[in-house]
């Protein structure tokens, strides 16, 4: 059987690679509609070798859609995922809109692909990308070892702010290479040749909710309100692949060793553990464009009897978002 296909934000950073993912993997698309907002209705985009036009999501009558990919910001997944379930469509949704609510499942692919089938309102969500990248490679060890702690510190890259943030990155970039002043828009502060520890908004407790989410997410995806989780989150100038220091605490002892074995053998998971120059992941050197969650430093925690530490990095836009939206796409299709 063959699927009408929705890309809701089809002309953003992640809405293209949603795209070029579904081409790759050669989804069963009968249909494919591409949704925006009016500023890029009437616009074409290639796919598989015919121009499709790009309507506008406001006008658009989604009857006869069967699986919508949304990618276009929680406001607009907030008012028109529901009108596309209504229409009898599986939304598939990139934005934190619904992550929290109880009767919308939370799910990353390798982790928890069973909690997709309990969808009472036809929507699904899709992790945050940090926590979907930490989650590939720690519920293997969660399972096999009881993780009862998660300290992580993130370097996030900028795609993760969208298109508008990806040319701030470049422009600023440029203008201090020629000594020229800078004017912030997308970031609070500069970020070219800069960190920021401040993604998305602060919340009461002093966390930020990108870092909340870390905590949140974690909890639902693996289904365990006892695990603790101590994050923070930073932006830094890369343009593509999210790092994460992460320092892990177990309720059995797990060896470096132990876990490069299981990590190996895990799905989605690629380890990339020598001791040597370039023996580790980077965004660059691996992550950037490709698949995998990629694993290394692993390292017992010296100040912990039952603590490992890991480098965990991956493409934010492709596992982080675009990729498992396809996946889980792939878990409905094959539904019929
Ligand atoms: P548009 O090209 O019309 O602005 P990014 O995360 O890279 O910034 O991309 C955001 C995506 O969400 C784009 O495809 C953008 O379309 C789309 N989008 C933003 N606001 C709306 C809206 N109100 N209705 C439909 N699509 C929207
Ligand atoms: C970032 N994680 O790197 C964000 C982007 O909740 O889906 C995705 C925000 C989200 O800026």
């Amino acid at each position: 059987r063959r699927f009408h296909v929705a890309v809701v934000g089809a002309t953003g950073a992640v809405g293209e690679t949603m795209l070029s993912i579904l081409a790759e993997r050669n989804f069963p698309i009968a249909t494919l509609s591409l949704l925006a907002s009016s500023r890029s209705a009437g616009g074409e985009i290639e796919f598989e070798g015919q121009k499709i036009k790009v309507q506008d999501l406001a006008t658009f009558d989604p009857s006869g859609v069967d699986i919508a990919l949304f990618s276009a910001g929680g406001s607009v997944s907030k008012e028109f995922g529901p009108k596309f379930a209504a229409a009898g469509a599986v939304v598939i949704d990139n934005s934190s809109a619904f992550r929290y609510d109880e009767d919308v499942p939370l799910v990353v692919s390798e982790v928890n692909p069973e909690a997709l089938k309990n969808r009472p309102r036809g929507i699904v969500a899709n992790p945050n990308c940090s926590t979907m990248q930490m989650l590939v490679a720690l519920a293997p060890l969660h399972r096999q070892y009881g993780i009862q702690r998660i300290n992580v510190a993130t370097y996030q890259s900028v795609s993760g702010g969208g298109r508008s943030a990806l040319e701030e990155l470049g422009k600023q970039t440029g203008q201090l290479l020629s000594f020229q002043d800078i004017d912030p828009q997308r970031f609070p502060v500069q970020i070219a040749f800069n960190l920021i520890p401040h993604i998305d908004d602060f919340q009461d407790n002093g966390f930020t909710k990108e870092e909340m989410k870390l905590v949140w997410e974690t909890r639902k995806i693996l289904g365990d309100d006892s695990i603790l989780v101590n994050p923070t989150a930073v932006r830094v100038p890369v343009f593509y692949g999210h790092s994460e220091a992460v320092s892990i605490e177990t309720r059995d002892k797990v060896t470096p060793d132990a876990a490069r074995e299981l990590l190996s053998r895990s799905p989605g998971v690629e380890v990339v553990d020598k001791h040597e120059a370039g023996g580790y992941p980077t965004p660059v050197t691996h992550a950037s464009g490709t698949d995998a969650v990629y694993v290394g430093r692993i390292r017992e925690d010296l100040s912990h009897p039952r603590g490992l530490n890991l480098w965990i990095v991956s493409d934010n836009i492709r596992k982080g978002a675009a990729l498992n939206a396809v996946q889980l796409a792939e878990l409905v299709a094959a539904e019929g």
